[in-house]
């Protein structure tokens, strides 16, 4: 089976500039914004700017530039918004969800990083 990719989903829509978005951070490879129904003082979204349905979409896939960089966009964004604890901030979680059992409502590979107050113990 191959990986469906959904042009016309709003994260598609966001890189092509079709809806503005609040940006924390753009790159060559990935975009991040702040999640229009924050869920936590951070609640920050980082994709990919290529057509990725879902982390292991991603990770089959993409170019070892584009994870490399996706993931030191993480990392400034922790160290920027101060949630990192190795650079004194408080904690936070990453979460993705994907597919049907993981409640994906958007199917354009993305994290979620949340910080910024206690999140509680999670794992499901
Ligand atoms: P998902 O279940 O991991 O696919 O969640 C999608 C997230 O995208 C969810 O937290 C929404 O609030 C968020 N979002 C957004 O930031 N901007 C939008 O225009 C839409 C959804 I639609």
């Amino acid at each position: 089976m191959a990986y469906a990719y959904d042009d016309q989903n709003i994260f598609a829509r966001i890189l092509r500039g079709e809806i503005p978005n609040s940006t924390v951070m753009e790159t060559d490879h990935t975009l991040a914004f702040n999640d229009i129904a924050p869920q936590a003082p951070v609640h920050v979204l980082v994709i990919p700017k290529g057509a990725y349905v879902t982390l292991d979409h991603f990770a089959a896939q993409a170019s070892e530039a584009e994870i490399v960089d996706f993931h030191r966009v993480v990392a400034r964004i922790c160290a920027d918004l101060e949630v990192a604890p190795g650079m004194g901030g408080a904690g936070y979680r990453v979460i993705s969800n994907a597919g049907g059992d993981g409640v994906q409502e958007v199917p354009h590979y993305h994290l979620h990083i949340l910080g910024g107050r206690p999140l509680g113990r999670m794992l499901a």
